[in-house]
């Protein structure tokens, strides 16, 4: 029952079991299934033997590593750089790999992960929008839209083809 010990942690037995641990040491012994005397996250006031919160931030080094761990009533949290999450099995801070954990990212190009973020390449034509999260379209403007648009134009007798060249040329510079 020694799975997924929870490497660069440091603590005893009565804090581990009392706290994260399921089960401690090497070789190790499964903690008690339900902490005693006191629920998880409480150790007994050794003077008055009542129940007290542990602030496994201080007792228990290593925890939320990469990030900032905060002490709560019972528990306690860690606070992650951006792209970051705590991983339940190390309670360590880890890149947030998006490209595997968000649908359609990237959509339309390839998706590549980077610590602490991701970035999107799209194929040829298409560019990613301003927050990198997906490939948008072509301009709205293709030739072919600017050229159905020339001919109605011509078809209108608004414009003259050199105009006409002018205008196309314009846009598909961009
Ligand atoms: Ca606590």
């Amino acid at each position: 029952m020694c799975q997924g010990q929870l490497s660069g942690v440091v603590c005893t037995k009565t804090l581990c079991c009392a706290t994260i641990g399921r089960a401690w040491g090497h070789p190790c012994e499964t903690c008690p299934a339900q902490p005693h005397p006191c629920r998880r996250g409480f150790i007994p006031n050794i003077r008055t033997g009542a129940c007290q919160d542990v602030d496994e931030c201080q007792a228990i080094p290593g925890l939320c590593q990469g990030g900032t761990c905060i002490n709560n009533v019972g528990s306690y949290d860690c606070k992650c750089p951006a792209g970051h999450q705590k991983t339940e099995l190390t309670q360590k801070c880890e890149d947030v790999d998006e490209c595997e954990t968000q649908l359609r990212i990237c959509d339309g190009g390839e998706c590549t992960n980077t610590v602490g973020s991701y970035s999107c390449s799209c194929p040829p034509g298409f560019f990613a929008s301003t927050d990198g999260s997906r490939c948008l379209g072509e301009c709205p403007c293709t030739a072919e839209n600017v050229m159905d648009f020339v001919i109605l134009l011509l078809i209108l007798n608004l414009i003259d083809y050199s105009e006409d060249v002018n205008f196309v040329s314009s846009f598909k510079k961009t």
